[in-house]
């Protein structure tokens, strides 16, 4: 940790040697903050083997800044730093998370309004006291309280979908420089989960310089914390950080292991490895074995067990392989060493059809056909329409007129299996597509919907959802659900919690009662694939899959690129364990209707 607290008070020593508008050395203080962070040695043990001379043959280390780590090291104290922190006695870190803010504006800031925090800060820009500095002025301040709120809202942390296109764009790109064996993003984006804190990269290269030399060149990037000869990290100017590590190929399994987590993952192999005398870390597994007849002493000596692939390293701990989306410690371990596991986890390829969709009949983007035709383009065999009905007003909400009409129209397509222009008919193609007819129907205040019975049951398939009225107490709301699960027409209770990941939580609901409910009333729960929504979340999948409550990944499209969101609703399934045999829409279209109520 020693490095990583040094590259921190160098950081902050540069930013406050900027504010005071001192030459050059900001720029030496950034760079030895950003070599220290790089390194692979403790610094204390760099200085314990070598001293000062060893301290300043790190690179970006001359003698000044090599004095200020000793005393660091000697007193746990750099009096400079405290000096000029003094000075500024600001949250630096928590104030350069905010976009846009520098050292001099934080500086300004601090002489003019004594702003300490970034809680003074919003509560100054609130009162509109920041435009009254003549260099700041309103824009600013505007820009300001966007900046707050969106840390404030996402805890920093990105919602998976809105960063996995580019962080797949980067690993394809590492995957192609020369030299380059394997690349691939591990920890919190290989496991799926529904948010990012950052990326981690991970390469396998003879040749590690080239490798960085491009990663922390990408134009994407606005800042370089670190750049090492086998580790770097640097900022995209979304604002994600990414890390990246390059290792041997003899130890990439270890290290992919390692990097994929979870932490608490990782740690309970590793006690797995103790309780076998082994060594467990990102090098590989290793047997401690001591060397007979070594020269000076009884040296000991490590033997790889297994390193090179995930496969392997499982294998030598007694357990059968897990999928990196089950890695959270929740019982996947004790599942695999009893051989547990879910036997046929439901598959990125696995989904034959999609029950949400929504059409330009109502708030979507585009037609019937050209939903259908996506759909067919991304290997889907059938769609359910289902626009909003009307008490959903400003999405142009379908009533029993509508419906019936679209209900029509799509029956003429499918009776037609449609031209929709040249290229993209379904006729062309010989395998057979079919359009359903849905609807997401609107759970009212008492559980009642807002389409009569007789139209409900002349649909394919019928989603209810509450749209409106979200706070009412855990039992209303619970008993409201559960009326509308009791509708003999009702399939499937799209998006059961209402929840919108950053913005908006749950409401209140029993979610163990609506499980019951579905299992009692035959009611499908969804899990929503839309990358904000994730609802169901693995959590309650899990639950389901206990209960034998089945479950449908939809994409909730709104346009012909929603399809691609499928994705992240199976990735929220095989986070909560389900097998294919859990998801209704991984079965062939036969079975899913005839399963329907
Ligand atoms: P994030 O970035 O917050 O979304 O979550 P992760 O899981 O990607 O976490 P991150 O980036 O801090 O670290 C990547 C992986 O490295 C993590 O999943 C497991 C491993 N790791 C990090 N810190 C530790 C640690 O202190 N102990 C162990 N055993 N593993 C760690
Ligand atoms: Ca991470
Ligand atoms: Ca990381
Ligand atoms: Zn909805």
């Amino acid at each position: 940790m020693t490095n990583q607290e040094l590259s921190k008070i160098l950081y902050e020593m540069a930013l406050l040697l900027e504010m005071d508008d001192v030459q050059f050395k900001p720029r030496a203080y950034e760079k030895a903050s950003l070599s220290i962070g790089a390194l692979e040695e403790d610094v204390g043990e760099i200085y314990k083997k070598g001293g000062m001379k060893a301290l300043m043959s790190i690179p970006d280390v001359g003698q000044g800044i090599a004095e200020r780590i000793e005393e660091y090291l000697k007193t746990r104290h750099v009096k400079d730093y405290e000096r000029l922190k003094k000075k500024v006695p600001v949250d630096l870190e928590g104030l350069k998370k905010i976009e846009g803010l520098g050292p001099k504006k934080i500086k300004l800031l601090w002489q003019k309004l004594k702003i300490r925090t970034v809680a003074d800060l919003e509560k100054a820009a609130r009162a509109g006291k920041l435009r009254g500095i003549p260099t700041l002025g309103k824009k600013t301040e505007e820009n300001i309280l966007k900046g707050i709120e969106f840390v404030k809202k996402s805890g920093g942390r990105f919602l998976l979908g809105e960063i996995y296109g580019l962080v797949k764009e980067i690993e394809a790109q590492l995957q192609k420089l020369p030299g380059v064996g394997k690349a691939i993003a591990g920890g919190s984006i290989r496991r799926m989960k529904e948010t990012i804190g950052d990326a981690d990269f991970l390469v396998v290269s003879a040749k590690p310089k080239p490798v960085m030399e491009f990663f922390v060149n990408m134009p994407e990037v606005v800042h370089v914390y670190a750049h090492g000869e086998t580790k770097s990290m640097v900022r995209l100017a979304n604002g994600l950080d990414c890390d990246l590590r390059v290792v041997a190929k003899e130890s990439f399994g270890a290290a992919l292991n390692y990097f994929t987590g979870s932490k608490d993952h990782n740690v309970a192999l590793r006690k797995i490895a103790i309780t076998k005398g082994l060594k467990l870390n990102e090098y590989g597994l290793f047997k401690i074995v001591e060397r007979r007849g070594a020269q000076r002493g009884s040296a000991r000596k490590e033997v790889m067990m297994a390193g090179k692939s995930e496969e392997e390293l499982y294998r030598a701990l007694g357990l059968h392989y897990i999928e990196p989306e089950m890695r959270e410690n929740t019982g996947e371990i004790e599942a695999s060493r009893l051989g547990k596991l879910p036997r046929d986890l439901v598959g990125y390829n696995d989904l034959k059809g999609d029950l949400q969709t929504q059409t330009n009949w109502t708030d979507g983007a585009n037609s019937i056909e050209e939903m259908a035709a996506a759909a067919k383009r991304q290997g889907l065999e059938y769609i359910c329409i289902t626009d909003h009905t009307r008490s959903l007003a400003m999405t142009g909400g379908a009533d029993e007129k509508k419906l019936e009409k679209q209900m029509a129209y799509i029956d003429k397509l499918n009776k037609e299996k449609f031209s929709t222009g040249s290229n993209n008919t379904l006729r062309a193609k010989s395998r057979s597509f079919r359009i359903l007819k849905g609807a997401e129907v609107n759970i009212m205040a008492d559980g009642k919907l807002d389409i009569r019975d007789e139209t409900l049951a002349k649909l394919d398939c019928v989603g209810a959802a509450v749209h409106s009225n979200f706070k009412m107490s855990k039992a209303e709301m619970t008993r409201r659900i559960i009326r509308a699960m009791g509708n003999p027409h009702v399939d499937i209770l799209f998006h059961p919690t209402g929840r919108i990941i950053n913005k908006r939580p749950p409401y209140e609901v029993d979610i163990d009662e609506i499980i019951k409910a579905a299992k009692r009333t035959g009611t499908i729960l969804e899990i929503d694939a839309s990358p904000e929504r994730l609802d169901l979340k693995d959590e309650y999948v899990r639950k389901c899959v206990q209960a034998g409550v089945k479950m449908v990944i939809d994409s909730d499209a709104h346009s012909i690129h929603g399809f691609q969101f499928l994705k992240f609703g199976v990735a929220q399934a095989r986070r909560g364990w389900a097998e294919k045999e859990d998801i209704i829409n991984a079965w062939p279209l036969p079975r899913m209707l005839d399963f329907l109520k």
